[in-house]
C-alpha cells in the first residue's frame, strides 16, 4: 500500500479497504465518487484505487479489490494497513446475501483488521424489492459481528450518489475516531 501520496503533508492518510461479492456495485461507487474531484486512477488487473479527499484534513485511499471468486482469498492480503473498512452488499441480490454475510465475517475474523471500523453500504436501493439497510443489519448479523469495533449501516445509490458522501463521513468520523486513540495510547506509552 501507498502507492499515492497527497501533495499537503499536512493532510492524513487513511487507507480504507473497499469489499464486497462482485456485482455488488463497488466500482461504480468509486467512479461516482471520484467525478466530483480530480482523482488519478490506476487500474490493474487485480483491483483500483483511488484517491478521495472529502474533507480537507484526511485524504482517503481506498482500494476496490475485484470480489470475483478468484480474488477473494487475495483480500487478505490488503487488510495490513487498513484504517477503515467499506463493505458493500447488492441488496437485491438475496440469493448471494448468504454469500456475502460469510464473506463479511471472514474478513473481520482477519487479526489485522481487529477493531478497524466498518461502513456497510446497502446498495441498489433504488431497486423494486431492495432489502431495507435495517433488513441487511439483521441479515448479516452485523451487531454482532461487529460488537468489537464501530459501525454503520447506511443505504445508498451507487449510480444516482445518494448515500454515499453520507456512508464516507460517517467513515471519516471513526477512522479520525480511532486514529485519535491510537496516537493518545502511544503518546501516553512514550510519556510512561
Ligand atoms: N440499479 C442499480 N444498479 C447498480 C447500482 N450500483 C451498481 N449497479 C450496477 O451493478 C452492476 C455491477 O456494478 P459494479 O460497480 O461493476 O460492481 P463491482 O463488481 O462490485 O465493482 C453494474 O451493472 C452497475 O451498473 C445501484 O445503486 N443501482
Ligand atoms: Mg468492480
Amino acid at each position: 500500500m501507498g502507492l499515492l501520496s497527497s501533495k499537503n503533508p499536512k493532510v492524513k492518510q487513511a487507507q480504507i479497504l473497499l469489499l464486497g461479492l462482485d456485482s455488488a456495485g463497488k466500482s461504480t461507487l468509486l467512479y461516482k465518487l471520484k467525478l466530483a474531484e480530480d482523482i488519478t486512477t490506476i487500474p490493474t488487473i487485480g483491483f483500483n484505487v483511488e484517491m478521495i479527499e472529502l474533507e480537507r484534513s484526511l485524504s482517503l485511499t481506498v482500494w476496490d479489490v475485484g470480489g470475483q471468486e478468484k480474488m477473494r482469498t487475495v483480500w487478505d492480503n490488503y487488510c495490513e494497513n487498513a484504517d477503515g473498512l467499506v463493505y458493500v452488499v447488492d441488496s437485491t441480490d438475496q440469493q448471494r446475501l448468504e454469500d456475502s454475510r460469510r464473506e463479511f465475517e471472514h474478513i473481520l475474523k482477519n487479526e489485522h483488521i481487529k477493531n478497524v471500523p466498518v461502513v456497510l453500504l446497502a446498495n441498489k436501493q433504488d431497486m423494486p424489492g431492495a432489502l431495507t439497510a435495517k433488513d441487511i443489519t439483521r441479515m448479516l448479523r452485523v451487531k454482532k459481528l461487529c460488537s468489537d469495533r464501530d459501525w454503520y449501516v447506511q443505504p445508498c445509490c451507487a449510480i444516482t450518489g445518494d448515500g454515499l458522501a453520507e456512508g464516507f463521513r460517517k467513515l471519516i468520523d471513526f477512522v479520525k475516531c480511532r486514529m485519535k486513540s491510537r496516537g493518545d495510547t502511544l503518546a501516553f506509552f512514550k510519556q510512561n
